[in-house]
């Protein structure tokens, strides 16, 4: 009976988690998630706002970025060297993998939202 309540707990934390992002989607305030690995895993880069940009994405994110979240209406734009230097690639939806030109590659974005 103790593990069933854990696992309800556990449960109950987990939708409320789900729920806390879903609505922070819908509401506008994530930009993208750039993620470590193809398919949406490994360590998340949450960009947070409707128009962010930084001009280097930090030591242990650069050139590291493999997939990406893009939230509705909003686009990410990446470039192979930072201060928006490089090859740039601008992804107006999701991409699972961000291509094999830009894999691993990316150090500095800009995101922008139409709302
Ligand atoms: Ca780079």
């Amino acid at each position: 009976m103790k593990v069933f309540k854990s696992f309800m707990l556990a449960m109950g934390l987990l939708s409320l988690s789900t729920t806390v992002c879903s609505q922070a989607f819908a509401h506008g305030t994530v930009c993208a998630v750039m993620y470590e690995d193809s398919n949406y895993s490994n360590h998340a880069y949450i960009i947070w706002g409707l128009n962010a940009n930084s001009t280097y994405v930090g030591d242990s994110w650069n050139d590291k970025v493999s997939s990406v979240y893009v939230a509705p209406g909003c686009q990410l734009t990446l470039y192979q060297d930072s201060n928006y230097q490089g090859l740039p690639q601008t992804y107006t939806q999701s991409a699972a993998f961000v291509g094999s030109e830009f894999n691993d590659k990316a150090s500095s974005f800009k995101c922008t939202c139409r709302y």
